[in-house]
């Protein structure tokens, strides 16, 4: 056994400050960091420095994992997973770490003898989002699985210094506030000024033969600036596996600085430092839509540069064999944002370490794997040639290099087919000439996966085709997961404890045992034990909206809820008009006998998506005319929640009632939050896009509310001509709604507002709502019909939880392990804890 003790040192484990997992000892460990790492005597202390003083007391007992983790890993060189991404949307981690520690109850108490609300204390920490959506919240999950199967792994991201916006509403519009999350210190990373690496950008390159006849090219940057580590310990659930997420902010390297200052030229050194610091300032508030600035591909080559140069660098800690990387480490290229590290990865190997190019080429090739994310064309990154070879000289030689020896090998398989050749080439040689990242990141990857069995289809038949014909061995299938644990057990306590009653605790981490629920969708009492734990959530949830927004919501009323990023294809708008359908239908029939139906909205825009925002203000508009309007008589009500984050995801998932996942089938990659919804017993009401296909397969067509066009019939439709007016024209609800927007029923009269809405989908529709309108308004018909007979809605809830454990995100990574990685648990034993208290 691996052992931080030194021989003849006692074996026996105390119960230390820092270790002890007891009430007491927690009670005195949190006022022992009250005082000596806050400052503070208890009449004076805020809730922040209760906050502070907590996380520390917790910190230390994930410290105890983290090192024996290091340890272990260090000693066995263990086979590591590197999960590079640009975004890593963590949420608050005292909780989590709480609950994976299995002491929330403990500090709980510790916190209530001390006369303190733990809940309060919790609702202190400002969560790091340093992810847009999906992508990192996925990367998110994917740590927490890792740990919790006890996989050595790394995550590798940016810490930025301004994560996602904070979204204020005002006036129905959305603004965008800078998230200052690191205002008050940040308890759960380390920072590492000791792990410093040199970054460069710029300039030119030459090259020459060096005494031993090899080829050299060298980089001389015009900018360098270092990469510092900052470290956040990742604890898996009940293991004690912590894995590492290493982050990286910029800084100006000092010796630069005293050159211009020797010269005089003082502001100048200061200018240098303050933009080497820009390059890690702020996350780029877009998810699927390109912004080709020059500042992201900085953060994006400076990731990459940071997180390759630092496996380097541990591998050459433990071996000088840099032929055999590969095996000490596997690389997830989240997407494309770091899918420069091919090149990366190449220049390291060759330039600084002298390998032959053959030799790097099969490494690199080995190393890494690509995640595909997005089928949307305006997704995929490109980059202008003469930003990409100004900022990146020795990279854009490289990549000629690698493409021109992979063309070579296209012609070999199909002579003569020039269009294939220039489809696959790393270059895009049409009008401006781009650097394909996609193209980049299937050459460099040993394996190709999209992200929900349809997603990885179309992948196949569209933005990859010609790669997949090129080679298909590459290519596999790897559906999202969500973690259980920050997604039930944390979030929803009252359905962890009513689950755990009666199939005991082993689902937490094996998903697949919520099976077991089954036969109890029959049981009377266990139904209404259900019920009364999903109408407890929404009463919470109702009281959060009054509080936040003013609105006051019946919790007997179904809890339609739609949280995700505002996108066009992600069709907010669609369930707006649903909303104004059955608005509609009360002021023609003020006394029709509707289920009362509460919609609950969530997300962020793009800032500079203007559709998006405009969107937002619609629905805004819409809750202000149907909340208030005698007619409806809180029949229908409409709350758009601001500042949709992972917090709030927490409060919302649990309280609802029915999911909306109502994309366009063929453009949502997968979905994660119609996983989460399920898991809560939601039922979901969406088309059969990403992973929505998969959970109603899982779930079963009876408990699902299915409605929409397909991809196949969506593509046959366009085939033949899309004219959504004539869908419009020919259905007089349809119509009516539309005009009640235009004619400014919901904007003071005002027609000009929402006529790129209206417009847009009269004339072209590209994301054919009209198409889908009267599918889902039949459908959503049927599910409110439903939701009266609660004795059947229930049923299908438990059937839905109890169906939905193929969604875990451990067995996500359990076949990432398996197809892509190889790569083995390693059980990390915990050493004497006497020894490092003394
Ligand atoms: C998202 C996709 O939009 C989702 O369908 C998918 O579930 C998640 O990724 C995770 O795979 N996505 C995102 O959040 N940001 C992107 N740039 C691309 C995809």
């Amino acid at each position: 056994m691996t052992s931080l003790i030194p021989p003849g040192c006692p074996t026996v484990l105390t119960e230390d400050d820092r270790t002890g997992t007891s009430v007491e000892t927690l009670r005195r460990a949190f006022m022992d960091n009250l005082f000596f790492v806050q400052g503070r005597f208890p009449e004076v202390a805020t809730k922040n420095d209760h906050y502070l003083a907590l996380a520390y007391t917790v910190r230390d007992r994930l410290l105890l994992r983290w090192l024996n983790s290091a340890k272990t890993y260090r000693d066995q060189f263990s086979r590591t997973v590197c999960y590079l991404s640009a975004e890593f949307l963590l949420g608050p981690h005292l909780g989590n770490n709480l609950i994976n520690l299995g002491l929330y109850d403990a500090v709980a108490e510790a916190m209530q003898q001390t006369g303190l609300d733990l809940n309060v204390l919790l609702d202190q920490e400002e969560e790091p989002g340093l992810g847009n959506g999906g992508l990192g919240r996925l990367a998110a999950c994917y740590m927490d699985s890792l740990a919790t199967l006890e996989i050595p792994a790394i995550g590798y991201g940016i810490r930025y210094e301004y994560g996602i916006f904070d979204q204020e509403i005002r006036d129905g519009w959305q603004v965008e506030i800078t998230d200052k999350w690191l205002r008050y210190g940040n308890p759960w990373e380390i920072a590492r000024p000791e792990i410093t690496l040199p970054v460069k950008f710029g300039g030119s390159t030459y090259s020459y033969t060096d005494d031993q006849g090899r080829y050299r090219v060298v980089w001389q940057p015009h900018q360098m600036v270092q990469g510092i580590a900052y470290d956040t310990p990742i604890l898996g659930y009940k293991v004690n596996t912590a894995n590492l997420l290493r982050l990286w902010r910029a800084e100006a390297i000092e010796s630069f600085d005293f050159q211009a200052f020797n010269t005089g030229d003082y502001y100048g050194a200061v200018n240098e430092k303050i933009a080497s610091e820009n390059i890690t300032k702020v996350l780029y508030p877009n998810d699927e839509q390109l912004q080709g600035k020059e500042l992201r591909l900085m953060q994006q080559y400076f990731l990459c540069s940071c997180a390759l140069q630092d496996m380097i660098r541990l591998y050459l800690q433990c071996s000088s064999d840099l032929t055999r990387f590969h095996h000490k480490f596997t690389v997830q290229l989240n997407d494309t944002h770091p899918a420069i590290s091919v090149a990366e990865l190449m220049r390291l190997l060759v330039d600084e370490h002298l390998l032959p190019w053959d030799t790097a080429w099969d490494i690199t090739r080995q190393t890494f794997a690509y995640t595909n994310h997005t089928l949307l064309p305006e997704a995929l990154e490109k980059w202008p040639l003469p930003l990409f070879g100004s900022l990146l000289p020795r990279h854009l030689q490289i990549i000629y290099e690698i493409n021109q020896r992979f063309l070579d090998q296209v012609r070999l398989a199909y002579p003569g087919d020039q269009e294939r050749l220039a489809r696959l080439s790393i270059i895009d040689e049409s009008e401006c000439r781009y650097v394909r990242m996609a193209n980049l990141a299937c050459v460099g990857s040993h394996a190709i996966n999209g992200v929900a069995a349809l997603h990885s289809e179309l992948l196949k038949q569209t933005v990859l085709r010609d790669f997949y014909e090129l080679t298909p061995e590459k290519f596999s299938n790897k559906t999202n997961g969500v973690t259980p644990r920050r997604w039930m057990v944390l979030s929803n306590p009252g359905l962890t404890r009513l689950i755990s009653n009666h199939i005991g605790e082993d689902w937490i981490k094996h998903l697949d045992q919520l099976r077991r629920l089954e036969p109890l969708a029959e049981d009377a009492g266990f139904a209404a034990e259900w019920h009364a734990v999903k109408h407890k959530n929404k009463v919470r949830l109702a009281e959060y909206i009054q509080q936040r927004v003013g609105i006051s919501v019946d919790p007997s009323s179904i809890f339609d809820i739609l949280v995700k990023r505002i996108h066009e294809y992600k069709r907010q708008h669609l369930c707006v008009l649903n909303i104004i359908t059955l608005y509609q239908r009360l002021k023609d029939h003020p006394n029709l006998d509707i289920t009362p139906h509460t919609f609950i909205f969530g997300g962020k825009a793009a800032p500079g998506y203007y559709k998006a925002k405009l969107i937002i203000k619609l629905i805004n508009s819409v809750a202000e005319v149907v909340n208030t309007d005698p007619t409806v008589a809180d029949r229908l009500k409409v709350v758009f929640l601001p500042d949709y984050n992972v917090t709030c995801g927490q409060r919302v998932y649990p309280a609802a009632d029915l999911s909306e996942q109502i994309s366009t089938a063929g453009y949502e990659a997968s979905g994660t939050g119609n996983m989460k919804f399920a898991l809560n017993g939601a039922l979901t009401i969406g088309t059969l896009d990403g992973a929505n296909v998969e959970i109603r397969e899982e779930v079963g067509a009876e408990n699902f509310f299915l409605f929409g066009n397909t991809v196949e019939q969506l593509q046959e439709i366009w085939r033949n001509g899309y004219r959504p007016w004539e869908i419009a024209n020919n259905n007089p609800m349809l119509k009516r709604v539309l005009d009640l927007i235009s004619c400014g029923h919901f904007s003071h009269g005002d027609t000009e507002l929402f006529r790129p809405i209206v417009e847009h989908l009269w004339q072209n529709d590209r994301y054919c709502l009209l198409a889908d309108y009267q599918s889902y308004v039949d459908c959503q018909e049927q599910a409110t019909r439903l939701y009266r007979d609660q004795k059947q809605w229930v049923k299908m809830s438990i059937l839905n939880v109890a169906r939905m454990g193929k969604f875990s995100s451990d067995r996500a990574i359990r076949e990432y392990c398996e197809d892509i990685w190889r790569v083995q648990p390693v059980h990390v034993p915990l050493a004497d804890t006497s020894y490092i208290a003394q």
